[in-house]
């Protein structure tokens, strides 16, 4: 009986490591990139998040990354709280030298389509995410109560900017086409998930169509704050940086749910993006 136990044991220690093996390269992935024409908006309207690759050239994303690294070694380290933590960091970063040309950058030319949301929205985050090797995928989240976010011209929009030439391998950001208006949660089947086991649970949510946003250097994301989204797991050796920040349009309310991952002077008083 208990070399039977024995066996039982090996058999589901084993069904459990080929299934994370399965996940790992078995991925349903769909890839989608737009250019720089009148489509993207509807896109971004439609799916919830539009790639847009060649917005920040080469050299302004190196000295974009070296400001952000110079940060990681300087004493005014200031980090958001993140989900699944465990080799990852949300790292607040300051608006002003690079950081605030390149905000600027994106603003003259994605602002043509995102002010018909909000001629001047307010700047409400401004921060990186890194994501280290051998980090675990985050579960799907909103970063935004959803019910809160109801009324038809108020959004929040958040804009990374890929800081290398970034692969799904390298923990990618993650997105559910549309998921911010169609109600997902019956096709997610995400199983509940506690503190401890977080950096595990990830690897079993993976059974839902997602998009892996990747592109080169320079590359622009933006996502409805609405839509199912996760930071993916890193299976490579490069850390992945993705330099965001986050437009709320139509209100000076901060919705509930979200990080608001901004130094602390710009929670007083809300950032206009023409006051940059
Ligand atoms: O790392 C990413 O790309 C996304 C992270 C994220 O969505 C979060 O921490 O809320």
């Amino acid at each position: 009986m208990k070399s039977f136990l024995y066996i039982l044991l090996v058999i589901n220690f084993l069904l459990i490591i080929i299934y994370l093996i399965k996940q790992r390269y078995d991925t349903p992935v769909k890839e989608e990139f737009y250019n720089l024409d009148e489509t993207w908006g509807d896109n971004l309207k439609n799916n919830g998040y539009v790639i847009i690759p060649d917005i920040i050239n080469v050299e302004d994303t190196l000295k974009l990354k070296k400001y952000v690294y110079d940060q990681v070694e300087s004493d005014s380290l200031d980090l958001s709280p993140i989900n699944n933590p465990k080799r990852r960091l949300d790292m607040i970063i300051p608006i002003e030298d690079i950081p605030k040309d390149i905000i600027k950058t994106v603003w003259s030319k994605l602002g043509n389509v995102l002010s018909k949301y909000d001629e001047n929205p307010n700047v409400i985050e401004c921060s990186c995410f890194i994501n280290f090797p051998n980090s675990s995928p985050q579960t799907w989240h909103s970063d935004v109560d959803t019910t809160n976010m109801k009324t038809e011209n108020t959004k929040l929009f958040t804009i990374g900017i890929l800081l290398e030439d970034t692969d799904k391998s390298m923990g990618a950001l993650e997105v559910i086409d549309k998921s911010h208006v169609e109600d997902i949660d019956k096709k997610l089947h995400q199983r509940e998930c506690n503190l401890q086991l977080q950096s595990v649970c990830g690897y079993f949510h993976n059974d839902v169509e997602y998009t892996s946003c990747t592109g080169n250097r320079g590359t622009v994301i933006i996502w409805d704050a609405r839509v199912k989204h996760r930071g993916g797991a890193n299976y490579s050796n490069k850390v992945r940086n993705m330099f965001y920040f986050s437009l709320l349009c139509g209100t000076s309310e901060i919705p509930e749910g979200i990080t608001h991952s901004i130094e602390d002077k710009y929670k007083e008083k809300l950032l206009k993006i023409n006051d940059i």
